[in-house]
């Protein structure tokens, strides 16, 4: 079983921990060999601060090599990428997570056109899926897996752009029900940051509550949880294997996008929500849509 939450007792100061030692003994920063597990096997330390996943292209002496470097709008294209180890050569060889050997996600830089895709893995260790978007702009890629050789499992992220006319969307505000395809998804709990909480979701269906839902990647549903802002990585999984129930910590105060895969009637759909740690009411509201007024930033320039 993965550390849910590996973005764990993570609370400030994410400048100032990059690149320098993460938790657990290993090192971050670009191609830098992880040294030696310690002896507890790689369990977290409590208080030490440590990277949320989905920031870097590279992390604890793996690298995320993309074939693909743009996006087309439209029709799905081949996407290629590869995972280098700290040899330099792709790694082949994966510990199964949630029915998968990798998860792939893509999600728009202002956290819109969300997708998980489940890639193929090439004998040579290319991974390839094809991939359309519907809109132009910076997409980020989240590569979630566990190589081998390590005791857990870790997340790279990539920008790829969709070239084109790029209007970004304002995040959608905090709201407890979610409506996808008919069905409405009402999520229960609160995030704190830098502490475990449960969010409960239950689906329902023309008033009704969903009550056969089907098994998706081993579980009843998968979530994601996303920062807005940095887009940092949270994959955290359900509490229960009957319920849509979850634990989930995330590393800071704000403003996080959530989205829930399930899967009923043989398809899967995704609810999503936008949610904030206690404390934290609402996104920041859009700016610089319209015309800001003088002095709107707060300096002028002469
Ligand atoms: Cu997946």
């Amino acid at each position: 079983m993965r550390t849910p939450v590996r973005l764990a007792a993570f609370a400030l100061g994410l400048v100032a921990v990059f690149g320098v030692a993460a938790g657990a003994g290993r090192l971050i920063g670009p191609d830098v060999r992880p040294e030696p597990e310690p002896a507890h096997g790689g369990a977290h330390t409590p208080g030490t601060p440590r990277v949320p996943g989905g920031l870097q292209i590279a992390q604890g002496g793996y690298r995320l090599s993309p074939a693909t470097t743009r996006f087309t709008v439209g029709e799905p294209r081949p996407f290629a990428f590869q995972v280098l180890g700290p040899d330099g050569k792709p790694v082949t060889s994966y510990t199964r997570n949630h029915d998968k050997d990798l998860h792939l996600i893509v999600v728009r830089r202002d956290l819109s056109g969300y997708q998980h895709l489940h890639p193929v893995l090439g004998a040579d260790g290319t991974w390839s899926a094809p991939i359309g978007v519907d809109t132009p702009g910076q997409y980020r890629v989240l590569a979630d897996f566990q190589p081998a050789a390590e005791p857990e499992a870790l997340t790279l992220g990539v920008d790829v752009p969709a070239p084109g006319d790029y209007q970004p969307v304002p995040l959608p505000p905090v709201a407890r029900t979610a409506e996808v395809d008919g069905y409405t998804v009402t999520l229960a709990g609160d995030l704190a940051a830098g502490a475990s909480s449960k969010l409960d979701l239950t689906v329902s269906r023309d008033g009704k509550p969903v009550t056969d839902l089907e098994p998706y990647l081993g579980a009843l549903g998968h979530l994601v949880v996303l920062r807005e802002g940095d887009l940092a990585y949270l994959h955290v999984h359900p509490a229960s294997e009957t319920a849509l129930s979850f634990e989930a910590e995330v590393p800071s105060p704000g403003v996080y996008r959530l989205y829930l895969d399930f899967q009923h009637a043989g398809k899967v759909r995704t609810a999503e929500f936008t949610a904030t740690t206690t404390g934290v009411t609402q996104p920041p509201a859009p700016t610089g849509t319209a015309d800001p007024g003088p002095s709107a930033d707060g300096h002028t320039h002469d």
